[in-house]
């Protein structure tokens, strides 16, 4: 933490336990802001941790933090007051993705923290009742936070997120300018469904740039204008692309058009259109199944963070007039 102003000691440490939770209740507290429990009509959530700031001038203030649960895939863990209890769900490899395997066969080990930083000495048959109350807790918080169903499919896992976010919805309308910086799992749930992006421009004849695009460099999709062409890439995994090219674009106001048919499971046919009449078509048969980048965006207009393709540059900002850009959803 740096706050020359706020924060006498300099270069020390402290020991109390927090967790990420309490890095926004911290910089609530120290900007002497309170949160509201409603804004703008809406009531809302409680904030989930525990400002720090009790430990700036006070190295040996007790911990204010009661409790702290983990989960991630499965794996678990809680703290509560200088003892953890952790399990490692079914001693799983990180890099074993794709599976499901049963949770009621995990071992959960206990460690007191609080003497043993590292977590070097299992305490669980030596305190077998004080890891059944931890065990109590972490239940307790995990209900709190909504972690349960438990979930280890990594994949399918993150897949599933836009399905939440969403449910029904079959239309996503994206305006220009504005719509940039999409997470992924925020944008219209495209993957594995047959869909069209569809926009209508009255072009002049030098346009030139991205229209809609997702990703990036190790995976995602981008529809673009360049000299006058209409494109379509789909990068899978930057090994494969899949290219459609439109014919030379007429000018004056032109609507243009991909169409995706799902043909099985992440696969399928890319059709491009102009003006309803269709121009190019391809067999996109390996496609992402969960996610074409932890870090890339959803944009209209242009391709932040790194491109999808190869024939532009980014952020190949979109330089006609383009005011909005229809994804439906057409299963
Ligand atoms: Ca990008």
């Amino acid at each position: 933490m740096h706050w020359p102003k706020g924060i006498k000691a300099k270069g020390e440490i402290r020991d109390q336990y927090s967790h990420i939770s309490d890095i926004a209740p911290t910089i609530m507290e120290t900007a002497g802001i309170t949160v509201p429990e409603e804004y703008h009509g809406v009531k809302q959530q409680p904030m989930d941790g525990v400002s720090i700031a009790y430990s700036f001038d006070n190295p040996e203030a007790p911990n204010k933090k009661q409790r702290q649960y983990y989960e991630m895939f499965g794996n678990r863990a809680i703290w509560v007051d200088g003892w953890k209890a952790v399990s490692l769900h079914a001693d799983r490899m990180p890099w074993d993705v794709n599976v499901t395997l049963p949770f009621d066969q995990d071992k959960w080990e206990l460690y007191h923290v609080a003497e043993d930083f590292s977590e070097s000495t299992d305490l669980a048959e030596k305190y077998p009742e004080k890891l059944e109350e931890l065990k109590k807790i972490f239940d307790e918080e995990a209900w709190k936070y909504n972690v349960y169903p438990l979930h280890d499919d990594m994949i399918q896992r993150l897949a599933k997120q836009q399905d939440r976010l969403f449910g029904d919805q079959k239309e996503f309308v994206y305006f220009s300018p504005g719509a940039i910086r999409i997470a992924e799992k925020a944008s219209a749930p495209v993957k594995n469904r047959s869909h069209t992006i569809e926009t209508t421009i009255d072009l002049k004849g030098d346009e030139e740039g991205v229209i809609a695009v997702v990703g990036g460099m190790t995976g995602g999709f981008t529809m673009f204008i360049k000299e006058g062409h209409l494109f379509y890439d789909y990068n899978y995994l930057d090994g494969v692309h899949y290219i459609l090219k439109s014919e030379p674009l007429p000018k004056g106001k032109t609507d243009l058009k991909f169409n995706f048919i799902k043909t099985k499971p992440f696969a399928g046919i890319g059709e491009l259109y102009v003006n309803g009449k269709k121009v190019d078509e391809a067999e996109m048969p390996k496609m992402h199944i969960s996610t074409y980048s932890l870090a890339e965006t959803f944009d209209i207009g242009r391709d932040t963070g790194t491109q999808v393709s190869k024939f532009y540059n980014d952020p190949y900002i979109f330089n006609g007039e383009l005011d909005r850009v229809v994804i439906r959803l057409t299963d």
